[in-house]
């Protein structure tokens, strides 16, 4: 069967999630608006809410997770018996909670306003991001891997790679391209992820997929982006993790003020500076006001416009990249 997958061209957003597996299984697929003269569809039943969606025969699946639960085993990236598939599963959806947190760090207030916006919540939220849950998350599925005997600590389910290892290559190399002093820091903790990492990217197909034109490259509109700002930024005074530069807040944005961070209480008292000078102005609010209205229209007509091959994110006038969620 010729699988088609509807995605957002020019990111890997999501859909990588779905590519990935297809790619590694050789599997006959269209990755749908990226080929020429590819179409939006009409779906008038099982209308997905977001993208990615996959058509499969008469099916229209969506929810990244969901998909993968379906084309995990039929592209043999997936245990064979139920417990092993609500156990990948899982890992899955937790993953996707994962990427949500990741977005968050860039478009904590709302996926609607551009990045520049909401700078200041953003710095804060990465302080969190990096300190907490970055270190929680990769933990957790290091002891996946740790404990799981069937394969040695190679695979996090089973005794073989399953749709949920590419899954975490997946996250990782986004990790790496958008935190990577966070992550260096925490490399020590992580062996076998690492490892896990390296033997996904040396498996041939998955290593030609890399080298092709089919890999959209990383950018800055996608789930994973580079902002030097919101990278290993540590509170000084804890004396903890040198990776932020012992308390400079690195990279040119300056989210949080100047550069320095001074501790807990001045940063956070610096950013609500920021957040209630940036809310100020009028021009802004109205800015933001039609943001909101945007939306509002959007949850209003219950489900968004999926598969728009223009890209919708950015801004005729100023061509920044706005912040939906991906
Ligand atoms: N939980 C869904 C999230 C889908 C999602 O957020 N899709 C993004 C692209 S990655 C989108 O276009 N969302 C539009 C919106 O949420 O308004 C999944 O895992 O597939």
């Amino acid at each position: 069967m010729r699988y088609r997958l509807y995605y957002w061209p020019e990111i890997q957003g999501r859909g990588e999630f779905i590519r990935l597996p297809l790619e590694y299984a050789g599997a006959d697929y269209v990755d749908v608006l990226r080929s020429r003269n590819g179409k939006d569809i009409e779906i008038k039943k099982f209308t997905p809410f977001a993208p990615p969606t996959l058509v499969a025969g008469k099916r229209v699946l969506s929810q990244t997770a969901n998909i993968l639960l379906y084309l995990g085993p039929r592209l043999r990236l997936a245990p064979k018996g139920e417990t092993g598939r609500l156990w990948a599963h899982q890992l899955q959806l937790t993953i996707a909670d994962w990427l949500v947190e990741v977005h968050d760090v860039h478009h904590p207030i709302a996926a609607s306003l551009y990045y520049d916006d909401q700078k200041p919540e953003a710095l804060r939220r990465s302080l969190l991001f990096g300190k907490e849950r970055l270190p929680k998350f990769l933990g957790y599925f290091e002891r996946v891997l740790e404990k799981n005997r069937e394969s040695n600590g190679e695979y996090l389910v089973g005794a073989e790679l399953s749709y949920v290892d590419l899954s975490m290559f997946q996250v990782l190399v986004g990790l790496e391209y958008a935190f990577p002093r966070s992550l260096a820091r925490l490399e020590s903790t992580i062996p076998l992820l690492l490892a896990l990492k390296e033997r996904v990217a040396a498996r041939p197909r998955i290593a030609a997929y890399l080298a092709s034109e089919r890999r959209v490259p990383f950018n800055q509109h996608g789930l994973f982006r580079s902002y030097p700002e919101l990278d290993g930024v540590e509170e000084s005074g804890r004396g903890k993790g040198k990776a932020g530069g012992k308390g400079k807040a690195g990279g040119k944005g300056k989210a949080g003020g100047r550069g320095k961070t001074r501790g807990k209480g001045t940063q956070t008292k610096r950013v609500r500076q920021r957040s209630e000078q940036s809310g100020s102005g009028a021009s802004l609010r109205a800015k933001r006001l039609a943001a909101g209205e945007r939306s509002r229209k959007r949850a209003a007509g219950g489900e968004v416009a999926p598969h728009k091959p223009k890209d919708p994110r950015r801004s005729r006038r100023s061509g920044k990249a706005k912040g939906r969620r991906h």
